[in-house]
């Protein structure tokens, strides 16, 4: 089982031109804003306050890079669908990230994640379209999962993997995992996906068309 002995905060980047040199593998969080993304960050590292978590929405404005085990990355992508966020920041984001997806450097997994009392929102699914079409292997991770009854959350997972089926069988999509920071729960599970990840990587991506 991977076990995370060192995660260190390295960079914050806001512009692509300041991304780290050495290709090493990168495990990105993406979500709206408040999902939970800097929080399972944490949990995942079980290092509190490394990554900035609040409950004020949109508060890392930066892609946040962490070193784990002196061996990959992982990468804290900014939150979206913030209402309060003026239109021009908002073009600045889709920019920003999809010259992220489409840089070609070595992606081992995507954590897409959703609240999992919630459906997905038409930015949740923008980003899936934009991970099928660069084809980055990812992991929708349903969060704050201790706020559903276990029923409810398993009635959940069910309909997520109604609606992605043709994800799940198809296309990138490996799996639909509930997390939450408040017992663990999915911890150990993607932590062991994030090891099969780096262990056999996926073939490194197309150039840019
Ligand atoms: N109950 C519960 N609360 C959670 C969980 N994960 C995150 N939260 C709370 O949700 C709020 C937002 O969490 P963040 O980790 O800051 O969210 P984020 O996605 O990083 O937000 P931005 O940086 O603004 O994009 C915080 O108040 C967290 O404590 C969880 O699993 N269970
Ligand atoms: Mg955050």
């Amino acid at each position: 089982m991977l076990k995370v002995a060192s995660a260190d905060f390295l960079q914050g980047v806001v512009d692509l031109r300041q991304l780290p040199k050495n290709e090493l593998w990168e495990v990105l969080f993406i979500g709206r804003s408040n999902v939970g993304k800097s929080s399972l960050i944490n949990k995942m590292c079980a290092k509190r306050g490394l990554a900035r978590s609040s409950s004020t929405p949109g508060k890392t404005r930066e892609i946040n890079y962490y070193i784990i085990n002196n061996a990959f990355y992982f990468v804290d992508l900014p939150g979206y669908g913030y209402a309060k966020v003026p239109e021009q920041m908002r073009a600045g984001w889709r920019r920003l990230i999809e010259d992220f997806l489409k840089r070609g450097e070595p992606i081992a997994l995507a954590m897409q994640l959703i609240d999992s009392r919630q459906e997905p929102t038409p930015l949740d699914l923008m980003m899936m379209d934009w991970l099928e079409y660069y084809e980055v292997p990812y992991l929708l991770v349903l969060t704050k999962a201790d706020k559903l009854p276990h029923s409810k959350l398993l009635k959940q997972i069910e309909t997520y993997k109604q609606q992605f089926n043709s994800q799940l069988t198809d296309g990138c999509c490996h799996g639909i995992v509930p997390f939450s920071i408040v017992n663990g729960e999915g911890r150990q599970g993607l932590l062991k996906i994030i090891e099969g990840q780096l262990a056999t990587p996926p073939s490194k991506k197309k150039a840019a068309v």
